[in-house]
């Protein structure tokens, strides 16, 4: 299986609860490498356009709000399978649906404030790993 790299946000209820140091642990013992990280916090209108995708869906409002409530990390990951082990990883969208020891089982708090992000895909993966970073401070590892 080949490397690539996968997008991930640990999203504003995680990291106010401190959580964030703790889920970095589970990315990185589950044999993620740190290709880029920060803490920022989204603006309304960027977070509108990080999920520009889901524009037309009742949720879209308040999704926005919320990525846009406060501080988050995003990171650049890599892996073998990167994309596919990191959704896995963090289970399913709704954490009453997320398999047990998933980071969203463990940390979300519901399904609106769920913890953290994962990209869908190899192609959605770098679009929004550059939304974050430029290509200098994309470390190769
Ligand atoms: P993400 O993009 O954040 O990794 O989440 P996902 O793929 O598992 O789920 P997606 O369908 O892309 O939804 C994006 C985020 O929108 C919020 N959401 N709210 N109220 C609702 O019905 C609803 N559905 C989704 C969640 O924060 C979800 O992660
Ligand atoms: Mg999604």
């Amino acid at each position: 299986m080949a490397t690539n790299r996968t997008f991930t946000m640990i999203k504003p209820d995680a990291f106010g609860a401190g959580n964030a140091g703790a889920i970095l642990k589970m990315i990185e013992e589950s044999g993620f490498k740190l290709v880029a990280m920060k803490v920022t916090r989204l603006s309304a209108e960027a977070a509108g356009q990080f999920y520009a995708v889901h524009k037309e869906r009742p949720f879209y409002g308040d999704l926005c709000a919320y990525m846009s409530s406060g501080p988050i990390i995003a990171a650049i990951l890599e892996k073998e399978n990167a994309v596919a082990d990191f959704r896995t990883l963090i289970g399913a969208t709704n954490p009453a649906n997320a398999a047990e020891g998933t980071i969203r089982k463990i940390f979300a708090k519901s399904l609106e404030e769920n913890a953290v992000h994962g990209s869908d895909s190899d192609e959605n993966a770098a679009i929004e790993g550059s939304f974050f970073f430029s290509d200098l401070e994309k470390v190769g590892v």
